[in-house]
């Protein structure tokens, strides 16, 4: 059986996630969305958080479910017997920097990634852009899923 990791900060998980997560769902058998909990990193939303709003965001695919991602990837998928990340690609930056990544990754470990090039309406979609707007109180809907904009909207109010 091929199971697949779908790793991000996910903070918060926004359209182009899920249409990552989704389409790899549709390639393997199980996929497990790993959220990484980045000590060094300030985010907006907890581990806990994030974690809730994929799970709630995955419902719609029995073969997806969610984990926390404490330490390195390659150990993530290690100790599950993993041996496929799936990534997606936005642009020529996000190449530069995921190319190497998977090279890294491989060389460590034997594990493998997939690029899925990104869908051509979600490209200019980042949880950055998602945190800035929300700020400006910006309409997020063509961004994440309603209940994730509801929630970044209340967290960013609630942070100032
Ligand atoms: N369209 C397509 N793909 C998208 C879109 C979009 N609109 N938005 C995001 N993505 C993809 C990104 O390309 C990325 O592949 C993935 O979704 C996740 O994105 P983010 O921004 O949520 O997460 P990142 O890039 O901050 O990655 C966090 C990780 C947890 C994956 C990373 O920090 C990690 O691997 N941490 C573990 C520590 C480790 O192993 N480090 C490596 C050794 S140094």
């Amino acid at each position: 059986m091929t199971t697949a990791v779908c790793p991000g900060s996910f903070d918060p998980v926004t359209l182009g996630h899920l249409d990552v997560i989704g389409r790899t769902a549709a390639l393997v058998e199980e996929v497990v969305v790993a959220v990484g909990r980045n000590a060094s990193k300030r985010s907006l939303f907890t581990a806990d958080e994030r974690v809730e709003m994929l799970v709630e965001a995955c419902r719609p695919w029995e073969n997806v479910s969610v984990e926390v991602l404490d330490g390195m990837l390659v150990d993530f998928c290690t100790a599950r017997g993993i041996g496929v990340v799936s990534k997606g690609l936005r642009s020529a930056a996000d190449t530069d920097y995921e190319v190497q990544m998977a090279q890294l990754n491989r060389r460590l470990s034997g594990v493998d990634t997939l690029f899925l090039p990104t869908s051509p309406e979600l490209s200019f979609v980042s949880s950055t852009r998602v945190r800035e707007l929300a700020a400006y109180g910006a309409d997020l809907s063509a961004l994440v899923p309603p209940g994730v904009a509801e929630r970044t909207r209340a967290k960013v109010a609630a942070d100032r």
